[in-house]
């Protein structure tokens, strides 16, 4: 192996002089050694850092990171299921049918590519540097960290008609790679199973509940991908897979409501950028809108929500004024009113930003999802006139109530104001400025 190495570098060096530089940190046994190590003993330090908190939400994050990397395989076109098992004693599963993470030796790191996987933060699907990673963790930051965070992990890997395995304890590989066994060669995927470490977790109990709708939002956003969930402990299980996709995604949360046309669905690209939008309008009046970055929920919003919003809203100004409608301004909030949709974009490079880091940051994309919603919505209004119609009134019965509703304030107000003088005893206590002298 350090002969091999030797060569390598040598050769490296000859046809390439400035290889000479990166020697140091890339690939000399002893550098890149400490360099994993560092990485994994950074996560483990901060692990907050890496994914979020070390409470019930950064165990699930566990499983996420795992799960994205099958959902990457799956993007690429190469995995059609992904199977997650809470298993009774700590451990959980997942396991895909995608082609298995490579198992040759990487030729810079001079180890397994599995091994690379497993053990080097980033190192995720970057590998094919053509292929963006798609799905990504809270912080996208690769099942290495799994790996780290966990007191024990088995990876086995089927490809080339063997299945191979490797285990690690606190992120550190405790065995080789070594072949356990053979396989039908059509057969390919990767299985990893692993015990988060007790040490770092304030909670360690995996919910069914939490991860299975978790794994229900990434089967409507990667549609035509089975994903299953089945826990062991109480023998409950989920399958989800939904060929609809975002379009499944809006009627599953429109399914207890009358909605009021045929869900309207775009899916557009632009400068390496996949942008699709799902919505129908309910008779009701909340407004449920959800939005997506690389398979991310997205609860704090960013660029491609107000977007969105901003196209929507010109949208329907433009049709209601042209169509000589009605009169009056819809503001936002009217246009919203029993509004289920779903947005999602998938960017090369997403910024998050925000408290839980779930605000979509990237200024260019505010610009781009307004000018495709505001061209492919006004065209579909156009084209559907029934359908826009229907929305469209809509939004004006929400507008008129939403003035009735300012004069009944209004009026109340001005009521209040006059009474304000008799409240009884203890209430009237409560109307002094001044919390010192209020017993309420
Ligand atoms: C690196 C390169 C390739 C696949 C993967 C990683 C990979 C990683 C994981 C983790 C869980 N499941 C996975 N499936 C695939 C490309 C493989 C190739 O070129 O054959």
């Amino acid at each position: 192996m350090e002969n091999n190495q030797t060569k390598m570098e040598q050769s490296q060096t000859q046809q390439n002089p400035q290889a000479q530089e990166s020697k140091t940190d890339e690939s000399s046994y002893d550098a890149k050694d400490i360099q994993v190590l560092a990485g994994l003993s950074a996560v483990r330090k901060r692990p907050a850092m890496y994914i979020g908190s070390t409470d019930i939400k950064g165990l699930h994050h566990l499983v996420y990171e795992a799960v994205d990397n099958s959902i990457d395989e799956a993007l690429a076109g190469f995995c059609s299921k992904v199977c997650v098992i809470i298993h009774n004693d700590g451990f959980i599963t997942v396991s895909d049918n995608g082609r298995g993470i490579p198992v040759d030796i990487h030729p810079k790191l001079n180890r397994s590519a599995v091994e690379v996987v497993m053990t080097k933060l980033h190192a995720g699907g970057k590998f094919d540097k053509k292929v963006y990673k798609v799905s990504g963790g809270l912080h996208g930051v690769g099942i290495s960290v799994t790996n780290a965070l966990s007191k024990e992990l088995v990876v086995d890997v089927k490809r080339n008609g063997k299945i191979y395995q490797q285990k690690y304890q606190y992120g550190k590989p405790v065995t080789e790679l070594t072949i356990i066994g053979d396989v039908d060669p059509k057969e390919t995927g990767t299985i990893v199973k692993f015990l988060p470490d007790e040490q770092i977790f304030s909670a360690t109990e995996f919910s069914f509940e939490i991860l299975s709708s978790r794994l229900r939002e990434l089967a409507f956003l990667n549609k035509g991908v089975t994903i299953e969930i089945e826990d062991e402990r109480t023998e409950k299980k989920n399958e989800f897979h939904y060929d609809g996709g975002i379009i499944s995604f809006v009627e599953y949360l429109n399914k207890n409501k009358t909605p009021l046309h045929k869900t309207i669905y775009f899916n557009k690209g632009k400068n390496g950028i996949q942008f699709e939008y799902a919505l129908q309008y309910n008779d009701g009046y909340q407004e449920n809108v959800f939005s997506f970055a690389n398979t991310i929920n997205t609860y704090e919003g960013g660029t491609h929500l107000i977007g969105f919003k901003t196209a929507l809203t010109r949208v329907m100004n433009n049709y209601t004024e042209k169509n000589k409608l009605k009169g009056m301004k819809l503001t936002s909030e009217d246009i919203r009113e029993g509004l289920t949709a779903v947005i999602s974009i998938k960017i090369p490079e997403p910024q998050f930003e925000g408290q839980t880091k779930t605000k979509l940051g990237n200024s260019e994309i505010k610009g781009l999802v307004d000018s495709i919603v505001n061209d492919s919505l006004g065209s579909y209004l156009e084209e559907n006139p029934q359908i826009a119609k229907t929305i469209v009134y809509k939004c004006i019965n929400a507008a008129h109530a939403r003035e009735a509703a300012q004069k009944a304030r209004e009026l109340t107000r001005r009521k209040g104001a006059l009474n304000h003088g008799s409240l009884p005893g203890k209430l009237a206590d409560c109307s002094e400025k001044d919390p010192a002298k209020c017993d309420c």
